[in-house]
């Protein structure tokens, strides 16, 4: 059986920029033209193989964009976050600035950021250039792609890009119970070495 490591992920940026989508595209396979709002956050499980052998089942945590549902503790103990903006809408490139400056700031300091640039199907309305969003990424230290949720395009890449770079293992002295280091960073667990998976899928928490 081949290994499988299982990661906490969590969605962030305005709303409307299309993060359930992605995640209904990413688990599903599938698009809605009409979506609702994500109420509180909905929490979903997707596993990834990669071309090693190896396979990382993502605990995806897909927050609500409206102000009044924002919360840290989705983004506390996560290991990696993908923070979406909509490429026809500028000002959601500014909200994906401040989500990335408070995960800077606040979440742990291991914490794998992918940004993402959503809608890429409507190039024609495009107010973020490609330049501009990449430029930023690079100087922050970011992973950076553009995808559809709409078309499906980037949007596998983005996910197995990050399942590639998450770490697989703590050096054995950096290792602690319950998969933490001693500087309390989360390490991905081992699914191999645990008698019960947890998470199943699609389960809605508005909590
Ligand atoms: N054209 C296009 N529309 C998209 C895409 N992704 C999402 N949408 C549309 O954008 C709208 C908002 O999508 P959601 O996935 O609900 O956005 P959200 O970020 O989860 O929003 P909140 O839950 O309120 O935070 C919906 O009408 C989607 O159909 C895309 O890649 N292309
Ligand atoms: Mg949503």
């Amino acid at each position: 059986m081949s290994k499988q490591f299982q990661f906490k992920l969590v969605l962030l940026g305005e709303s409307a920029v299309g993060k359930s989508s992605l995640v209904l595209r990413f688990v599903k396979d599938q698009f809605d033209d009409y979506r609702e709002s994500t109420i509180g956050a909905a929490f979903l499980t997707q596993t990834v193989s990669l071309e090693d052998g190896t396979s990382v089942k993502f605990e995806i945590w897909d927050t609500a964009g409206q102000e009044r549902y924002k919360a840290p503790m989705y983004y506390r103990n996560a290991n990696c976050a993908v923070v979406v903006y909509d490429i026809t809408q500028s000002a959601s490139l500014e909200k994906a600035r401040s989500w990335i400056r408070e995960l800077q700031r606040q979440a742990d300091p291991s914490i794998i950021i992918a940004l993402c640039g959503n809608k890429s199907d409507l190039s024609a309305r495009r107010q973020v250039s490609q330049e501009e969003a990449k430029k930023y990424a690079e100087e922050e230290g970011l992973m950076w792609g553009e995808t559809s949720a709409k078309s499906g395009e980037g949007v596998q890449d983005i996910f197995t890009d990050i399942a590639k770079k998450l770490p697989k293992s703590a050096p054995p002295s950096a290792r602690t119970a319950g998969g933490r280091t001693a500087t309390g960073a989360r390490q991905g667990v081992d699914l191999n070495k645990q008698a019960n998976a947890t998470g199943g899928q699609g389960e809605q928490c508005n909590c």
